[in-house]
């Protein structure tokens, strides 16, 4: 069995994602409770920089942004496959889409003034002001996370509505079962829905409601809590499984490198090459409490540059 560490908090939307995703695959699985808000000292040994939520553990292979901690969750349990063969050009396309463009809008949306108060978060005036001050930090240099509720709300409500449309004929996005842009869609509905201020909007959408509900009936799978230090012992107990491959021009193996997001969090990992190919990237750190690691990122949505 392959023992899967995730590193996660309750609120996160695409942590919800991943958790349905193993619930799916009726999977076990640990997790570890991060911080909402930096500092994150535990899951910065491990990851050398990135500071996304959620970040996937496999021993000392760290996997960073949920485009490949699905795709490596479903090469794992292969049963029921969320990524069919033929239609990976579409399921990128649309991923893509719903986890950067649609996540702003509903994270406008979930943020709205009336919504905020049956937010516990924002109950808390420090809280929310420390929370506040962190999610400007995190994108800094960026304008992908920011959108005006006057803009968000018409795109939101606009493919709510297609969504209920296609769901009064089909049980998933996917057909008969779900497919990877069930999760996509799921957890940014899961965000803004579950706030008991925005459910009754869900209303008018009974189709999607009824769909909500049955990719909510897939359950998180069987998950036990442990400490950010115990997996970190297990980062420094395991070998590196990713193996050297490198076919990316102009870059060789062992370069010093630099991957980060092209979106927002533009907070570098550095190390050394282990992997560019077209769908992925690795590099290898080596850090005092956790020892040697490799830090996994999917190709899309990342940039590698070399460090001099
Ligand atoms: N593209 C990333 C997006 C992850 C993301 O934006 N996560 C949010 C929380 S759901 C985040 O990192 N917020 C800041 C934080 O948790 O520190 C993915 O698919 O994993």
């Amino acid at each position: 069995m392959t023992d899967l560490i995730l590193h996660q908090y309750a609120a996160s939307p695409f942590s919800e994602k991943v958790r349905c995703l193993l619930g799916y695959k009726q999977q076990s699985y640990q997790t570890v409770q991060i911080p909402v808000i930096m500092p994150k000292p535990d899951l910065m040994a491990l990851t050398g920089g990135y500071r996304k939520t959620p970040v996937l553990q496999v021993g000392a292979d760290i996997y960073c942004d949920t485009a490949i901690i699905c795709s490596l969750i479903d090469r794992l349990y292969p049963a029921n496959s969320v990524y069919p063969d033929a239609q990976m050009a579409t399921l990128g396309a649309a991923t893509h889409w719903t986890d950067t463009f649609l996540f702003k809008v509903s994270v406008a949306v979930a943020f709205q003034p009336k919504a905020l108060a049956g937010s516990d978060l924002f109950n808390d005036p420090a809280s929310a002001e420390a929370f506040m001050a962190d999610r400007a930090d995190f994108s800094k240099g960026s304008t992908q996370l920011g959108i005006d509720l006057a803009i968000a709300e018409p795109h939101w409500l606009m493919h709510i509505a297609r969504l209920d449309s296609q769901f009064a004929t089909s049980n998933f996005l996917g057909g008969d079962s779900p497919n990877i842009l069930d999760f996509s869609t799921y957890h940014c509905c899961w965000f803004v829905y579950k706030n008991e201020v925005l459910q009754s909007d869900l209303e008018s959408f009974p189709a999607l409601a009824q769909w909500m509900a049955r990719m909510a009936a897939l359950g998180h799978g069987n998950s036990t809590s442990i400490s950010g230090e115990a997996a970190i012992e297990v980062a420094r107990n395991s070998e590196i499984i990713a193996e050297q491959r490198v076919t990316r021009p102009g870059f060789v193996l062992g370069d010093k490198v630099a991957v980060m997001p092209i979106d927002y969090g533009f907070q570098p990992t550095q190390g050394e090459l282990l992997v560019a190919t077209q769908e992925e990237l690795v590099v290898k750190r080596m850090d005092e409490r956790v020892g040697e690691v490799a830090v996994h990122f999917p190709s899309q949505g990342f940039q590698v540059n070399k460090v001099i």
